[in-house]
């Protein structure tokens, strides 16, 4: 790590140990003149979080109406009614945008006096039956704001029948600076930072994952930006339901808050995108938004903490009033071009971030957590591409041939046992595993009737589940699955999480379900074997060379840790709140060589399972029906 300014690293030595960082933590890095230094350990801890992923999506930006109640100084899109500036589409207008290749539609726009709400339904309703393949992003926390009070509904009302039409997602916007001050003097109109935490805790609580921004370079100081971020942080920490942080770099034009084309230079875009990365430790992604920092910047700071280029963008009209200097949309060859200059894989997403197409060959997968940490030690100094997928998807990108090689969820991979071979080395249990949890009010008998929430990374957990449930207890519950990193739990009987958050919850509890089941214990128990988790698997067409330097490494990887995990795994176990000492004894659990007990187990478990009988295995497709 090349840091030249000792100030920076103490910052640095923080973030090693798991810590988080203060405002004056990050005071001390954003008025650092290191700005290499700084980049160097954003884009450490982004590849820690993303590996050499950047996302994008196919997106297209529908603004229905520049007519706006408010009138906000920095605002150069919104117009009064009768203006001749002035539009309001019809939703002929609106669907006349879409083109099927579209995965995301992004809807927000002015907030004019007269609309009826039935038509923001029609709209959003109108834009799900064209693209049901689509995510609809709507809506800012103002503009809920603004429904809540118009239409004398509560937050959650709004949200719950915009959600039946087909809202997905929100978007980040209208968050500008929580700061008091600044608010009095640029958009005093506009809800204040309690309320917009507020719609958004809602939206979390409701489901519905939820972006976040900061506007900034204008008035506002170093420690407003930063107290704005340590804001969300805490909101984060509530609810897991923020997927990406996206700085707005503030677009001048003609809005007189600045001397027309004064823009945020380039150094301060990338040290804010650098600090995003470096204090939101909890945030999963961070987005350079190309439309605001030009694409030539956007790229840069893909070595900077961030790993999401937003999309193509379509339509996009707020920046682009405010006199912004990027194309109006960018075609997906310029992405990924700007991705790969950056020497990063352009993985296309939907709204969620699940990946759909990896633009690489030989990508190999990675489970984001702790326990899949000791096999890519020496993979990652090697060349091979890295995409962390939490393990459901790898499966689905994996039978799309999209992923070569990895550590596969048990059930993807007999899934796909026609396609992939087994390597030898696996994610296997002695007895108890601590990271596959079943969170429950009541016994297992009395989960008989009851939902049960899972988490929406897993696939072979959730057969264990249901085998154990079924054959084990004699008990039937109904699955519902609960969107990745969103905390919402309400009338369930039970909960299952898996991998660091079951980790992390196992230490520390989840309010409301007292009895805690570890499922490797409830199966060793009942089958005196050992559980088979996860197992490494390489596409049968690669090449056999590159099968067996792949092998080569995972082994050495293992046997370069000699039994002591710490060194290799230690800051990944402090960051999710393990000591070194837990960590160790978490990890030396496992058992990483498939051997034959461990193939006994699996053909055990593979009879047990629901659709087996026909030689065909129960797609998670069935499971979400059940
Ligand atoms: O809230 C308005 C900002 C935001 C200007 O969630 C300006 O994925 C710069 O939030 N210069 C709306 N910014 C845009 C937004 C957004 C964009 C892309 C992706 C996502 C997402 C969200 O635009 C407003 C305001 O903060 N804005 N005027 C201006 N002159």
């Amino acid at each position: 790590m090349h840091i030249r300014d000792r100030n920076l690293i103490p910052v640095w030595e923080k973030i090693q140990r798991g810590e988080r960082l203060t405002l004056d933590d990050g005071l001390r890095a954003y008025t650092s003149g290191d700005l290499i230094g700084l980049g160097a350990m954003a884009g450490a801890v982004q590849k820690d979080k993303s590996g050499d992923a950047v996302y994008f999506v196919l997106n297209q930006k529908i603004e229905p109406t520049n007519v706006c109640v408010l009138s906000c100084k920095f605002c150069d899109f919104a117009v009064r009614k009768g203006d001749p500036r002035a539009y309001e589409m019809s939703v002929e207008e609106i669907l006349g945008k879409l083109s099927p290749e579209i995965r995301e539609v992004h809807i927000t726009g002015g907030m004019p006096p007269d609309w009826p709400w039935d038509r923001y339904l029609e709209i959003l309703k109108a834009v799900h039956d064209r693209l049901p393949e689509a995510d609809i992003k709507a809506f800012t926390a103002v503009e809920i704001d603004f429904f809540h009070k118009k239409f004398r509904m509560p937050v959650a009302e709004v949200l719950r029948q915009l959600q039946s039409v087909g809202l997905r997602t929100m978007p980040g916007g209208g968050a500008e600076v929580f700061s008091e001050r600044v608010r009095r003097l640029l958009f005093h109109q506009k809800i204040g930072a309690k309320a917009w935490l507020d719609i958004h805790r809602t939206a979390h609580r409701l489901g519905i994952p939820t972006n976040s921004t900061l506007l900034y370079g204008h008035i506002e100081t170093l420690e407003e930006r930063l107290t704005h971020m340590i804001r969300l942080r805490e909101l984060q920490d509530e609810t897991g339901g923020f997927l990406t942080f996206i700085p707005l770099a503030f677009q001048p034009g003609e809005t007189g808050i600045k001397p027309a084309n004064r823009f945020t230079s380039a150094a301060d875009d990338l040290r804010t995108i650098a600090l995003s990365r470096l204090m939101l430790d909890n945030i999963p992604h961070i987005k350079a938004y190309w439309v605001m920092l030009t694409g030539e910047v956007a790229s840069v700071a893909l070595n900077f903490g961030a790993d999401d280029m937003d999309g193509t963008v379509g339509g996009e009209k707020i920046a682009h009033d405010a006199g912004a200097l990027s194309p109006m949309t960018m075609a997906k060859e310029t992405i990924i071009r700007l991705i790969r200059d950056a020497g990063k894989i352009p993985v296309e997403r939907d709204a969620y971030y699940n990946p759909l197409h990896v633009y690489h060959d030989r990508v190999v997968g990675k489970i984001p957590y702790l326990n899949s940490v000791p096999f890519y030690a020496r993979l990652e100094r090697r060349g091979f591409r890295i995409l962390p997928v939490v393990p459901r998807r790898m499966g689905i990108l994996s039978a799309l041939g999209e992923i070569d090689a990895g550590l596969f969820s048990l059930m993807d991979y007999l899934r796909q046992e026609n396609d992939m071979e087994l390597m030898g080395w696996c994610i296997a249990t002695r007895d108890q595993v601590k990271s596959v949890m079943l969170f429950s009010k009541g016994g297992w008998r009395e989960l008989d009737g009851s939902r049960i929430g899972i988490t929406d990374d897993t696939a072979t957990s959730v057969q264990l589940l249901n085998v154990l449930l079924e054959k084990k207890y004699g008990v039937h519950a109904r699955f519902e699955r609960l969107h990745q990193g969103v905390n919402a739990y309400d009338g369930l009987g039970a909960v299952l999480l898996i991998g660091d958050e079951a980790l992390r919850r196992n230490k520390h509890g989840l309010k409301g379900f007292d009895l805690v089941y570890d499922l490797a214990r409830e199966w060793y128990e009942w089958q005196k074997l050992p559980f088979v988790f996860a197992v490494w698997a390489v596409r049968r067409s690669v090449p056999p060379a590159v099968k067996e330097e792949l092998s080569g490494l995972l082994k050495q990887s293992l046997e370069s840790a000699g039994g002591d995990f710490v060194p290799l795994a230690g800051t990944h176990g402090r960051r999710i709140g393990l000591t070194d000492a837990e960590t160790q004894e978490y990890l030396s659990g496992f058992n990483y060589s498939l051997g034959e007990r461990e193939r006994e187990a699996i053909a055990v478990f593979r009879r047990l399972l629901p659709a087996v009988a026909s030689g065909a295995l129960a797609s998670s497709r069935d499971m979400e029906a059940r």
